[in-house]
């Protein structure tokens, strides 16, 4: 009976996943996952990654066959790392596992490895690429000099638990005296394909994103220089087809893994350029290049829909104070408008424009009339004791809403309160 037990542990923690970039602390052949944790066995050789505040990270870990779930990214002290507390309490971001994004890849939770896992020499550059097994972090400025200890866990797929794994980074170059206090929890990546077994509240539970600074003067954003390449660029995260399931299907899905030379070494040796993504286009069906809209909106590329306007004529009111606070972290936003009427109408109509997508839950003294499927433009009308005005009236109007917390805050591009007219 002991035996048996002893097999089916052998056999349990074989294959499913681990970082392989930076190089994590078991980087034998061989190696199954860990769903010990907080981080894998280290061996006696202690692998060290250098990297300096305000680095450039390329964090990647083996596809194994599978596809769908997240994964959380978390950094401590070394001496730290032994505690799961400690690196809930010190989330960088929680990424998506990654899928085989092409066509009839992926299938039930699976795909044959490396799946569109990137090459050595390529890396994520652009936040809604984010399905291929690798993200980028940014080395905080606020780390005192020393070593730490970056955590990945993930329940891959229909992994029922999480898998650890931990790699070693020397950090120099910080700043411990700026102030970098943060309350909410991590960002989550955007368009992840889901496990089927653990949801994502399992990965936000008891978290806390750490009080890291990702600029040289303060908070920051930690993706926002995410086309900066990065200082392990080289590192292949695929490792080799021996870990797959499907060996030989592996070869043909890939043949550059063959010439993968040392296969137990993620840091491999570059041969080909550094290749960072393309440049953003309008026509790349990504939202990227601060487009409002997949390819549309923004600085350079065409209007997603028509700029609004507000009739001046239409205008009844002489002043409009407008007030957006928004909780980046928890992807909350709070509008209050408050107006005095200069003129009297039977009925209004106020209008918010946004450049990225929020489902206000809650407003006040208004209801909703429309909204476009973007959930970009919203049009309220009045309530019964709001309808209608009077010179010299103030109205006050509330919202609050909730937005995808990938980092990005929404704005309000503009808004317009009008006389209504239905014969119009
Ligand atoms: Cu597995």
């Amino acid at each position: 009976m002991k035996c048996l037990l002893l097999l089916w542990l052998i056999t349990a923690v074989t294959a499913h996943s681990w970082m392989s970039c930076p190089p994590s602390f078991d980087t034998s052949p061989g190696r199954g996952g860990n769903i010990v944790g907080p981080c894998e066995r280290e061996g006696k050789k202690k692998i060290v990654t250098n990297v300096k505040a305000g680095d450039r990270l390329k964090v990647g870990w083996t596809s194994n066959n599978h596809a769908g779930g997240w994964v959380r990214l978390a950094l401590v002290p070394d001496g730290q790392h032994k505690v799961y507390e400690h690196f809930e309490k010190n989330v960088l971001k929680i990424v998506c596992y990654g899928h085989d994004e092409r066509r009839g890849k992926t299938s039930y939770g699976d795909c044959v490895h490396p799946c569109n896992s990137r090459k050595g020499c390529e890396y994520m550059a652009n936040k809604y690429d984010g399905n291929r097994y690798d993200t980028t972090i940014k080395i905080p400025y606020n780390l005192p000099e020393g070593v730490y200890i970056l955590q990945y866990m993930s329940a891959m797929s229909a992994h029922k638990t999480f898998y650890y794994s931990c790699a070693r980074l020397q950090i120099s170059g910080g700043k411990p005296s700026l102030p970098c206090k943060r309350t909410g929890l991590a960002p989550v990546a955007y368009g992840c394909m889901k496990g089927t077994a653990v949801p994502l509240s399992k990965y936000q539970e008891n978290t806390k994103m750490g009080d890291f600074c990702f600029s040289p003067n303060g908070l920051g954003d930690q993706d926002a220089d995410m086309r900066k390449v990065p200082v392990n660029p080289e590192c292949d995260q695929r490792i080799t087809c021996q870990l797959s399931v499907q060996y030989k299907r592996c070869m043909e899905e890939d043949n550059k893994m063959k010439d993968i030379t040392n296969a137990w070494d993620p840091k491999q040796v570059c041969t080909g350029e550094v290749k960072p993504p393309p440049e953003p286009t309008c026509e790349d069906g990504i939202k990227n290049n601060g487009e409002q809209m997949v390819d549309c909106g923004g600085p350079n590329c065409e209007a997603c829909y028509e700029e609004p306007t507000e009739p001046i004529d239409d205008r009844i009111y002489s002043d409009l104070k407008y007030n957006e606070k928004v909780l980046l972290e928890r992807g909350m936003m709070e509008v209050r408008a408050s107006l005095v009427a200069k003129k009297s109408a039977d009925d209004w109509r106020f209008a918010i424009f946004l450049d990225k997508p929020v489902k206000w839950t809650h407003f006040w003294n208004c209801k909703l009339i429309s909204v476009n499927k973007f959930n970009t433009i919203w049009t309220f009308g009045p309530m019964p004791w709001t309808k209608k005005v009077k010179p010299g009236q103030k109205i006050n109007l509330g919202f609050n809403g909730k937005f995808e917390p990938d980092g990005e805050a929404p704005q309000t591009v503009t808004k317009s309160f009008v006389e209504y007219k239905p014969d119009e």
